[in-house]
């Protein structure tokens, strides 16, 4: 066993609770009523035990199982890039799956959910997660869709609601500016202290060598692996902060271009040709998948058991698998479809207050729901608000609340799909076309239209129309 498997072992095992019975060792106020103790100053006087300088060097704590929740927890929340069910390795989708033991550490430690829904594309969901509002209304459906600036942003949300409780930052891809809302400048217009990460490249970097970082507006050429990069920056905001905090930390692994991922971040053994990445890309974008994940390990294993006993991580994909590199799904129903494989994306929470460790969740869920879910999690008890509804309840408790019914939809390359779907059935609404439903549970991957079964579905028909059109009012 390697000293990096050992030691991430021990960093899962804090995740799940160690570091001292789960009282909040965050400075600052850990009241959710939100009146502060902590009044705004950011005085660094030693007297925090969040920022966590020390990396683990012990096994002390391990052996207490409980995870309390805590207030005011530090919130890691962790994207990746064009990432389905396919290639999400504690699902059972696909069958090329890549090595991914950070990640698999937090789904034992954790939640897994297995109908989770973000948007087909990278923008929209980024925006659903942001404003907890559907792209109908924010108007961002499509990649590169600028947010406009009147909406508010989740950090404003917790900022405006819990006053001085939080720092957040951003790092990684933002993909929600351009030239109508501030540009390189439009995360601080949205709300956000700290950004550090992708903005000018419409969807991500055309070299994950050689790109264009922007640090709070400003431009710099970067020659660092992107995922090595931006996870560098989250390890030093981290290790700054005297005060809770709000990560979001968008990797734009493992989206295109297909490369080679640094040979010490992997364990394939690939060739570096890009004739052989263009004849067979799959591995490769696995072996980026493996780099991500080792790096998210990376991140873990750099915070003090303390910090890690207090914070919450939240894993999503933004979208499905492109149709490129999917598996089981068909190819016209990969990333950009409102079918299974554009749509359902993997989410794992784990950490503190989770604790319903290794359990797996069956409630729908959406990336529109991050936001209210998120608020919760930093004390603004927002249950619902806008289009987004709080899961964060389920986290610990398998009885909560849950949603009747999911809603996803595009309007990529003039298609202006939606989908709605409740526990069971899902009906598709395509541009043009003919309404399609499908028995998710007999049917995962669509393959049967029980419009064309001759069985009598008008109720269900008519229950998901009725609901699509409550929801799109
Ligand atoms: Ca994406």
């Amino acid at each position: 066993m390697t000293t990096f498997r050992i030691y991430l072992i021990f960093v899962l095992i804090c995740l799940a609770g160690c570091g001292g019975g789960g009282s909040s060792s965050n400075n600052g106020s850990s009241s959710n009523n939100g009146s502060s103790s902590n009044n705004g100053s950011s005085s660094n006087n030693g007297s925090s035990s969040n920022n966590g300088s020390s990396s683990n060097n012990g096994s002390a704590g391990i052996s207490n199982p409980e995870t309390n929740p805590v207030s005011s927890p530090n919130i890691l929340l962790i994207l990746s890039d064009d990432v389905g069910l396919d290639v999400a390795s504690n699902y059972s989708v696909g069958t090329q799956l890549p090595t991914m033991p950070t990640l698999e550490g937090l789904a034992e430690n954790g939640l897994t959910f297995d109908n989770a829904w973000a948007y087909p594309m990278c923008s929209p969901t980024r925006a659903t997660i942001l404003t907890g509002r559907y792209g109908y209304r924010t108007g961002v459906l499509s990649g590169g869709d600028d947010i406009p600036t009147a909406e508010t942003s989740l950090q404003d949300f917790i900022d405006t609601n819990v006053p001085n409780v939080y720092e957040h930052a951003v790092f990684g891809k933002w993909h929600l500016a351009g030239n109508s809302n501030g540009g390189d400048d439009n995360p601080q217009v949205m709300g956000i202290e700290n950004f550090s990460g992708l903005i000018p490249s419409a969807s991500g970097v055309d070299n994950y060598n050689n790109w264009t970082l922007v640090e709070n507006g400003r431009r710099s050429q970067n020659q660092t692996y992107t995922t090595t990069k931006f996870v560098n920056l989250a390890i030093e905001w981290i290790a700054d902060q005297d005060k809770p905090w709000f990560a979001w930390l968008a990797f734009n692994a493992a989206h295109a271009p297909f490369h080679l991922p640094p040979l010490d971040l992997h364990d394939r053994a690939l060739s570096p040709d890009q004739s052989a990445i263009r004849n067979n890309p799959l591995p490769y974008y696995l072996a980026a998948l493996e780099a991500m994940d080792r790096e998210i390990g990376r991140l873990l294993g750099s915070l003090s058991s303390e910090t890690l006993a207090n914070t919450i991580v939240i894993y999503m994909g933004d979208n499905g698998t492109p149709g490129r590199v999917t598996q089981t799904y068909g190819r016209n129903r990969t990333k950009g479809s409102v079918y299974e494989g554009g749509i359902a994306v993997p989410l794992i929470i784990a950490g503190a207050g989770v604790t319903r460790s290794g359990q797996r969740e069956s409630a729908l869920v959406s990336s529109v729901d991050l936001f209210a879910t998120i608020a919760t999690l930093a004390g603004t008890a927002t249950d619902e608000i806008n289009d987004s509804k709080s899961f964060a309840e389920l986290l610990a408790e398998n009885t909560a609340p849950r949603r009747s019914y999911s809603y996803s939809e595009t309007d990529a390359n003039g298609s202006r799909d939606w989908t709605i779907r409740n526990s069971r059935y899902k009906l598709v609404q395509r541009l043009n076309a003919a309404q399609e439903l499908y028995d998710l549970q007999l049917d995962p991957y669509e393959q049967n239209d029980l419009l064309d079964s001759g069985i009598d579905v008008s109720a269900i028909v008519t229950e998901l129309r009725t609901q699509a059109e409550l929801i799109r009012q």
